[in-house]
């Protein structure tokens, strides 16, 4: 095999130095003999490893999926980077993580000029092809070929968006058509001389959960509960009671449950929805979906009538609705999966082709009393993997090696004999699947997730960790919580430990670990976009700023937070004073970090604004909260000057450095904020940003922090923002205000 590959760099280097890979679609003649193994890279959605044999499921059956553990093989540790759909994607696609592919949340759209793998195939001679979910907002980039689903698409009779930007229905059931589109590709449209990279990605079994017809007799017995079904989240953070994602509370009528009409029983189920999958089918879809729902419903809604269900038994009953249908979406996936490698048996692919089945993350399925992702727990931070590869991956393979979705972009330039960008973060898999799933002695010994779709649907918070083999750290930025557990004491994760002490030199070990790779992923949390939304009085405060932004007509606009936010407080009469009458708005938000302020400015603060002067005062929380590193400070300040220049250029900045803190010089905090002081001086670049350092105006000879000035060595009084007003004035004066 390693001369095969010797010998297809071989052929790579002839093709470019016979000049004909300069263009992607060059090399025909080339590749007439190239023997580069194909990719057919099956991926759904939502689908966890607790619903799959391979990975000894308990509840359903997927012969065609384990067909592929059993002639090949499957990780049973390999983890999602951020644990939601589009992030993940976008994970894969760059072999980044989400702070670095500018893709942190559902909705964000894609950047598909920057580094990613399928380009970079297409240069090297192979053929490429993307059907079904995308779930990016913007076009695929790098494929020869693709159809895909708008956004979440439907299971029922689906609408596909094609190259050309029409958008066509086609009648069926999604996973069905997916497939046969794949297929389609594989035996009439790709040119039969290059290699190719097929990815085939399925909705299913992504929410709502509806199944084909053919699969509604399975599981007519109930399914077994999971042991956390009943979870009270006691002994862990009490963010996890706010969310919403619970069977018991969060199922909506139609939508999830399959009831029509109005939702009779509203304390138990969620009004929102009917259910749009029912609303698009044909009559005969619309007879077989009845058919088998309604009795049960009718049932149900009897024995509710009379009273018969505690609540408890009426949890059962949504579990069931719930999970049965999650797995008849799977029956479709597992014969998708069992479709495609026939495909490949008969036309004689399947020597030479990697088979991967993989998810974009795990997924509840009732632990924790929830169903849907994003948490670093288990079910949702493990992604299935499982890889065929004739010749190279032993048949049966079972690798506990820790593996990430950043890993797959690097794996596959690898496959086709590319070099691996060096920006991207992940590292190839090839060296672990030639040596039997065991990892090199130089391979990562922990994982690095983070979660950033703050004030969402279903109200998880931000968080980030790490994984080793044995431990998870996690942090809550919002509640700025450590939560740690031992894996293998406590498999289910009902309990943190991070302050049992006898567990303190691993949670001292872990911290450094988290800071250390942080570090080397280069996440600096001061120029990630973040909302407070989750907070209800920022929530408002923000829409009443981008509202009054939407107005125009600002010339002076201050951007900061509390000690900004104070002009409407101690500062008030000031303010009035000396910028009432000079169109000014008030930027301010307590609490906030340059990240918040980032997001801010990006979502709508600044929306029609086009101010002569924007005075910005920002960075104390950064070093308050965080005590963060003073370079990533100025970074986030940096971002934020370039967000102004974005979108207002003519606007000049009064750059103020960060305002003393602490009574003493001394004070860490006070140092703190002199040390990001001395890297924004830098910033002003006496045309757009003037910087203005006035923190003298506030200290007392000694360099002490009279109370008269900061009574909480923060915050300004009164005699304060007169200080700052007049220190002010001369330059908002300088620059035409
Ligand atoms: C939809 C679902 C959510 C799900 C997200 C993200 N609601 O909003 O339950 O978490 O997608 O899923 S629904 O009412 O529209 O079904 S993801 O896989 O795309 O990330
Ligand atoms: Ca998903």
């Amino acid at each position: 095999m390693k001369q095969l590959l010797v010998m297809n760099r071989f052929f790579l280097l002839l093709a470019i130095a016979l000049g004909i890979l300069s263009s992607p679609r060059g090399g025909e003649v080339a590749y007439a003999t190239d023997t580069r193994p194909n990719i057919v890279f099956v991926f759904s959605d939502d689908h966890a490893l607790q619903s799959i044999g391979a990975y000894g499921s308990q509840i359903n059956e997927t012969p065609n999926i384990d067909r592929v553990a059993r002639e090949g093989a499957v990780f049973t540790n390999s983890f999602c980077a951020n644990s939601i759909c589009g992030p993940s994607r976008a994970c894969i696609l760059t072999g980044k993580h989400s702070h670095l592919n500018g893709f942190l949340r559902n909705g964000n759209r894609f950047d598909g000029l920057q580094t990613t793998f399928p380009p970079l195939l297409q240069s090297v001679g192979y053929q490429t092809a993307l059907i079904g979910k995308w779930h990016l907002g913007t076009d695929p980039v790098g494929f020869d070929y693709w159809e895909v689903l708008p956004g979440q698409g439907f299971y029922y009779n689906p609408d596909f968006i094609q190259m050309d930007g029409k958008r066509i229905r086609r009648e069926g059931y999604c996973t069905d058509l997916v497939t046969d589109l794949a297929i389609d590709w594989l035996r009439q449209q790709r040119n039969q001389e290059k290699p190719f990279l097929l990815m085939c990605q399925h909705k299913a079994p992504h929410r709502n959960w509806a199944p084909a017809a053919r699969h509604f007799s399975l599981y007519e017995e109930d399914v077994p509960e999971p042991e956390t079904l009943r979870d009270d989240y006691s002994g862990r953070s009490a963010l996890l009671q706010e969310n919403e994602m619970t069977i018991r509370n969060h199922m909506h009528w139609g939508h999830d449950m399959k009831f029509h009409g109005e939702n009779q029983f509203p304390d138990h189920f969620v009004d929102r929805h009917q259910n749009g999958e029912y609303q698009r089918m044909n009559p005969e879809q619309k007879q077989a979906w009845d058919a088998h729902y309604e009795p049960e419903n009718q049932a149900f809604i009897q024995q509710m009538k009379a009273g018969e269900l505690s609540d408890d038994e009426i949890l059962s009953w949504k579990y069931q609705r719930y999970i049965k249908d999650y797995l008849r979406t799977i029956a479709a996936v597992d014969e998708s999966v069992g479709r495609l490698l026939n495909y490949l048996d008969e036309s004689g692919l399947a020597e030479n082709t990697i088979f991967i089945y993989s998810s974009d993350q795990g997924f509840y399925l009732g632990e924790h009393g929830w169903y849907d992702k994003r948490w670093m727990f288990e079910e949702s931070l493990k992604m299935p993997f499982l890889v065929r590869w004739p010749g190279v991956v032993a048949p049966g393979t079972t690798s506990s090696t820790m593996i990430q979705n950043i890993d797959y972009g690097p794996t596959f330039l690898e496959i086709a004999g590319v070099e691996v960008p060096a920006e991207m973060q992940g590292r190839s898999l090839v060296p672990v699947l030639k040596a039997s799933g065991v990892a090199p002695s130089d391979w990562r010994d922990a994982i690095y997730y983070a979660y950033y779709e703050n004030a969402a649907v279903h109200e998880v918070p931000v968080h980030d960790g790490v994984r080793t083999d044995r431990y998870k750290l996690m942090f809550f930025p919002r509640s700025q919580e450590w939560q740690l557990f031992d894996l293998q004491k406590d498999p289910l994760e009902l309990k943190s430990v991070h302050d049992d002490p006898a567990m303190s030199e691993v949670l001292g070990g872990l911290k450094k670990r988290y800071t250390d790779l942080r570090k080397f992923y280069q996440v600096n949390s001061a120029v990630i976009p973040a909302t407070r939304a989750d907070l209800p009085w920022w929530r408002e405060r923000d829409q009443a700023a981008t509202e009054r932004a939407k107005q125009g007509n600002v010339d002076l606009a201050f951007i900061g937070d509390s000690i900004t936010q104070g002009w409407e407080g101690g500062g008030k009469k000031v303010w009035e004073e000396n910028y009432a009458a000079r169109k000014p708005i008030n930027l301010g938000f307590s609490g906030d970090r340059t990240e918040h302020v980032i997001w801010r400015l990006e979502h709508g603060n600044l929306s029609n604004i086009r101010p002569k002067v924007a005075v910005l005062t920002i960075g104390t929380n950064n070093t308050g909260h965080l005590m963060q590193d003073p370079q990533e400070v100025a970074a986030g300040i940096e971002r934020i000057l370039e967000i102004l220049a974005e979108k207002s250029p003519e606007t000049k900045v009064v750059l103020h450095g960060v305002f003393p803190r602490g009574r003493s010089p001394f004070d860490p905090g006070r140092l703190n904020n002199l040390a990001i002081k001395q890297i924004i001086r830098r910033f002003a670049d006496g045309d757009r940003v003037h910087y203005l350092d006035i923190g003298n105006a506030f200290l007392e000879d000694d360099s002490s922090l009279p109370e008269s000035i900061m009574p909480d060595a923060l915050h300004l009084s009164e005699e304060g923002y007169r200080r700052w007003a007049a220190a002010l004035e001369p330059k908002l004066k300088e620059l035409g205000l």
